[in-house]
């Protein structure tokens, strides 16, 4: 049927009413509200008339994709975007066609395949085209998935209200594999789990499939469900049912299901008397286990395994190495294409006095000999997702072992759901970072370094039951961010903040210069009023939100911020040097020498890197003490600025989530002026100073 001379109804110029959606960040950055510039909506309308994707009945992902064309393009223009058929005797124009070579009679006839076949499957190619003389928007690729990922692409071109003027976009994502990693409760602040386990598998949430929606639209194609402090019951018959029937919501977006593995579960769970990789029993029983996992969820993704860190179990337990562990589940996953993420976040006491050197110690010694399904995954710095780290040494030193790159989406030390902090700035800091060994930490992530076949990087999610599913509604913007840069890190994140505030609240020109402007240095906020100057693990025992400098742990130095920060009346600082433990020595020396050198280190690692006499001259010409103050408040002056910016906004967007922030920040700004206010106290116990009464 052809709709193309029934007039759309103008509501451009319609009051809002009262039976307007309920904007309560359920929809995260789906929303797909009608534009509201005039002049945009016109264009939209002329050139986007009605969608085709053939041969959807047979297939979930383009079935998926065509639905949220159908939907968002409807919303976005305010009037019904029609589904065309491929027996309808002329192609109309403004026609959205999206598929394959093999799925799509028009992709094929236009012969594009030389434009896209190179992207791979995960790829695609939108460009505006003719056919019949008639004008069209195509949106191709080699894979299912790539088209799917191309229509969020479309979608969000409309979104962020960007002419469709001469359209062609090819993109392919530089890292294969990009996943969340679900920590459950464990470090989620944003409600209970978001997966109703106790419901699964006779009742499956709807929201699942927001998640789904979520997560393709930004190019996320992996979700590990459950914690690394592995619970044996994920591994159970019972469990796989539940995991099974979230993998099958999964699939049509492209979301592969893996599982945190337990190193003993051949003896929680299997009943064996040991796990120990070398007996036979023990791989046997790996065996059979994911044999069992893969016929219930054919494209099962793998393992991630946390492995003698914090007291889970792990091959040392036996006296094997990490590589022993990690070729044991790899060799069970192999024959079915399943792959062991084997996290190096570890620290045992034994491989050096100084928490930070530990992980390289024990990794780099291991380099070809982990199995070729087997990436090893690296948090960003050495420590432990502090808002400010220098990158992981381990990145560059280990060529001949896949490694993963794993951030933290949800805030855990910076701010939790309470504290507007942007974390784009964060991980593009690490990822563009210079290796000193001729590339930078993205080249290695992205495997242009060192040639690795499987590249992966994994955020730890911030998602809960919280019914914005994030808590703080901008920790939304550090899910989208992530899964954006985990598509092309070369994105900048200044773009991305604008790209999500678009989406997320709107294109008034107020709202993303005010938006953007507050979240830009919102993390160099949290730096500055929690750990400035290259401090960091300051933070309280356990809940980790509050400040706690003085605190040390017994039994455990290495999470005491006294260990840390080393305070004492001549300095602060961890004195990591040549002369001190030599952290600097596991980075390539042309960085090494830089952090080792205090002359020439980067202020903003100085106490990572040394002991810093509280007189000692910085750039600014504050002495460091001045500077520390200084910074400390200026923090602080920064989330009293936000608070401004969002109260500038009243009125302007909706009244529901504008109350949530303001409370949130609120609640920032007193929480930040007291980590700033206890650290400072603290440390002039021993500086003897007065803190200058500064104004940043
Ligand atoms: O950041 C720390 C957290 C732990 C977490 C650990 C890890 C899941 O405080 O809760 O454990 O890192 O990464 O394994």
């Amino acid at each position: 049927m052809n709709y193309s001379h029934v007039p759309s109804p103008d509501r451009s110029h319609r009051s809002p009413s009262p039976f307007a959606p309920i904007e309560d960040g359920f929809e995260l950055w789906l929303r797909y509200r009608p534009i509201a510039d005039p002049a945009r909506l016109a264009e939209y309308r002329g050139a986007v008339t009605a969608i085709m994707v053939e041969n959807r009945g047979s297939s979930p992902t383009l079935a998926a994709a065509h639905e949220e064309l159908a939907v968002g393009l409807s919303g976005l223009l305010g009037e019904d975007v029609p589904p065309v058929d491929v027996r309808a005797p002329v192609h109309r124009a403004g026609a959205v066609i999206a598929g394959t070579p093999e799925s799509s009679t028009v992709v094929r006839r236009l012969g594009l395949e030389k434009k896209f076949a190179a992207l791979g499957p995960g790829g695609f190619l939108i460009a505006a085209e003719t056919i019949d003389d008639r004008p069209v928007i195509i949106i191709a690729s080699t894979g299912e998935a790539g088209v799917l990922y191309g229509s969020f692409a479309l979608l969000r071109r409309l979104q962020t209200e960007r002419s469709l003027d001469g359209l062609q976009i090819a993109e392919k994502p530089r890292i294969g594999l990009r996943m969340l990693d679900h920590w459950e409760e464990t470090r989620c602040y944003a409600g209970g789990n978001v997966w109703n386990w106790n419901e699964l598998p006779g009742t499956i949430d709807p929201k699942y499939k927001v998640y789904a929606r979520a997560c393709a639209s930004i190019g996320l194609n992996g979700a590990v469900l459950n914690n690394v402090n592995a619970e044996k019951k994920y591994l159970t018959p019972a469990y796989l049912l539940k995991e099974k029937a979230v993998a099958d919501l999964f699939r049509p977006y492209g979301i592969r299901v893996f599982l945190s593995a337990n190193f003993s579960a051949p003896i929680t769970v299997g009943g064996l008397p040991t796990a120990d990789p070398t007996d036979p029993a023990v791989r046997g029983w790996w065996k059979a286990k994911v044999d069992e996992i893969f016929s219930a969820i054919p494209d099962f993704g793998g393992f991630v395994v946390k492995a003698n860190s914090e007291g889970e179990p792990g091959p040392k337990d036996f006296r094997r190495s990490h590589a022993e562990g990690a070729n044991l589940l790899a060799r069970a996953l192999a024959p079915h294409g399943g792959i062991v993420l084997w996290r190096a976040f570890v620290y045992d006491p034994e491989a050096d006095s100084d928490r930070l050197k530990r992980a390289y110690n024990e990794f780099t010694p291991l380099d070809g000999e982990f199995d070729e399904n087997v990436t090893v995954q690296v948090k960003n710095g050495p420590l432990d997702f502090q808002p400010r780290e220098p990158f992981n040494p381990l990145f560059g030193k280990m060529p001949r072992t896949s490694l993963a790159m794993e951030l933290q989406i949800t805030q855990e030390y910076t701010g939790q759901d309470v504290q507007l902090v942007y974390l784009a700035p964060m991980w593009k800091e690490a990822l563009d970072a210079d290796t000193g060994g001729g590339f930078s930490v993205a080249g290695v992530v992205d495997g242009s370094a060192h040639g690795y076949k499987r590249t992966v990087v994994a955020g730890v999610a911030n998602t809960g039951s919280a019914r914005n599913w994030t808590g703080q509604d901008f920790a939304q913007a550090n899910w989208y961010a992530f899964g954006r840069l985990a598509w092309d890190h070369t994105l900048s994140a200044e773009a991305l903040a604008e790209e999500w505030t678009r989406m997320t609240w709107g294109n008034d020109e107020r709202v993303v210069a005010a938006i953007t402007a507050m979240m830009s240095g919102s993390r160099e906020a949290c730096v500055d009023y929690m750990d400035p100057l290259g401090l960091g693990h300051l933070m309280a025992r356990d809940h980790h939100y509050g400040p706690e400098p003085g605190d040390t742990v017994p039994g455990h130095e290495d999470w005491s911020p006294t260990y840390f920060h080393r305070a004492d009346e001549k300095g602060l600082g961890y004195d990591r040097s040549s002369r001190g433990s030599n952290l600097v020595g596991q980075y390539f020396p042309k960085v090494g020498n830089v952090f080792d050198d205090i002359d020439a280190c980067p202020e903003n690692l100085l106490c990572w890197f040394h002991h810093v006499p509280w007189d000692r001259k910085m750039k600014s010409g504050r002495t460091f003490w001045e500077e520390l103050c200084f910074l400390y408040h200026r923090g602080v002056a920064y989330v009293t600025a936000m608070r401004a910016q969002w109260d500038s906004l009243k009125g302007v967007i909706d009244a529901g989530r504008f109350a949530a922030v303001a409370a949130k920040l609120r609640r920032h700004e007193a929480d930040a002026a007291a980590y700033r206010n206890v650290c400072l106290s603290y440390f002039q116990a021993f500086s003897r100073r007065p803190i200058p009464v500064t104004s940043p």
